[in-house]
């Protein structure tokens, strides 16, 4: 793969504090990445300072503190905003991740839009975060979900798509990246016939923005979700963006600080965008964190990191198809570095059991998505999920944790 390649691998997981530790006596090797990925120095000392130098609570005091504290805040809007190429800052509303900016829209933009007989329209390989909020919609109003298949590669059923669009479709709610099968949805042409029936769509972000650029312009996509944790960030904070004209018309989510400009016991008057959706004390000290994580994405660039990933990919898929009994699922033509698959002799759990003796943690069950692990006949699968931060070797100890798992069960 070349020196300078194999240089960068090093120095990237030199990045990452907690990969220096032991796990059961031997280096750690972190392949669940898809479930959270680890965090860089950067954003561990952006928190820290912080906590150290810049804590007060934002949009409040005229002390400088607080100004500070919320330059630094807005700063970090700014910067998602950049990051996505969104038209306006206030078109960014922070959330604690994904489900809950999920369960926003549902809430806001759902009640407020759909009413029984409407059809809201979902993959068959969504994450429970994007099934579960519009079927509670769906119990309050009496609209009904339909579900795009999967194909046996772990492709949409496009043909499929274009046949469950109508006029009673009032959303779309689609995942742009598989946690899974790691395929990538075709979302822009999925996006362009959506709206020439007019229907908005939904993008399930979480696990796209580590991996790939994402330009909600150039998508066209009404909405936009995704967590900060999944992309180098801290937990507890996420991402909603959403086109401003759609934001406009959405009455407010959750009632408290912040989200208003007057309140009287006769009535309330909203505060504008994106404060009508940010009631409470915001997660500043995430947020700030997230900008930090950003920050280091775009300090390497997608570019490198798509090689990087690329290579991780194609290495691991060779390796693992040397093992006897195993089956991937999901081989997608486009896919981010997410393998799950299932072996004859072991089942998940019990190879995640043994690969943890060998220090190398990996994620098994149904990675909360039950539909599709229905669709594909499998009560659970393991799953290996790559961040920056590994390297081929990383690949070379799993591929010997599995033969022993072998040895072990057969
Ligand atoms: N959507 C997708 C596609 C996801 O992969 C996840 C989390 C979520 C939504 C929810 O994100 P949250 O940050 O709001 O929790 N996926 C996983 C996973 O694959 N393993 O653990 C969590």
């Amino acid at each position: 793969m070349g020196d300078i390649v194999e240089k960068e691998i090093v120095n990237f997981k030199e990045d990452f504090p907690i990969l220096s530790q032991i796990n059961q006596e031997k280096p750690l090797v972190y392949l669940d990445s898809s479930a959270t990925t680890q965090k860089p120095e950067s954003v561990i000392s952006a928190i820290n300072q912080y906590y150290r130098h810049d804590n007060a609570n934002v949009h409040r005091a005229v002390y400088s503190l607080s100004e500070r504290a919320t330059m630094h805040y807005e700063a970090a809007r700014q910067t998602v905003k950049n990051f996505i190429n969104a038209k306006h800052n206030h078109e960014i509303i922070f959330t604690r991740g994904t489900t809950e900016s999920i369960n926003l829209v549902a809430n806001s933009y759902g009640l407020s839009k759909i009413k029984a007989g409407d059809e809201i329209l979902l993959t068959q390989m969504e994450h429970h975060s994007n099934i579960v909020p519009w079927q509670m919609l769906c119990e309050k109003t009496g609209a009904q979900l339909k579900v795009v298949p999967v194909l046996d590669h772990g492709e949409l059923d496009l043909e499929a798509y274009q046949k469950l669009l109508s006029n009673r479709t009032k959303i779309v709610a689609l995942i742009h990246a598989s946690n899974v099968l790691g395929t990538i949805n075709p979302v822009k042409s999925m996006i362009e016939i959506a709206h020439q029936h007019h229907i908005p769509v939904l993008l399930d972000g979480a696990q796209a923005m580590s991996h790939f650029p994402v330009d909600v312009q150039a998508l066209d996509c009404d909405f936009y979700t995704f967590s900060s944790h999944k992309m180098y960030g801290p937990t507890g904070v996420g991402v909603l963006y959403g086109k401003e004209r759609l934001l406009e018309l959405m009455p407010p989510y959750q009632g408290g600080g912040d989200m208003i400009s007057r309140v009287s016991f006769d009535r309330t008057d909203y505060n504008v965008l994106p404060h009508k959706f940010e009631a409470g004390t915001p997660n500043m000290a995430g947020v700030i964190g997230l900008a930090a994580a950003i920050d280091y994405l775009n300090q390497i660039g997608f570019s490198k990191i798509k090689a990087h990933e690329t290579m991780l990919l194609q290495y691991a898929e060779t390796q693992l198809a040397q093992i006897p009994g195993l089956k991937i699922i999901g081989q997608a033509k486009e896919k981010v570095a997410v393998i799950s698959f299932v072996m004859e002799q072991a089942h998940p759990h019990d190879i995640g059991t043994v690969l943890n003796e060998s220090g190398i943690a990996i994620r098994t069950g149904h990675h909360c998505a039950m539909p599709l692990n229905e669709r594909f006949n499998v009560s659970a699968t393991a799953r290996v999920s790559f961040g920056l931060y590994n390297q081929l070797e990383d690949i070379d100890c799993l591929r010997e944790g599995l033969f022993k798992a072998i040895e072990l069960f057969e």
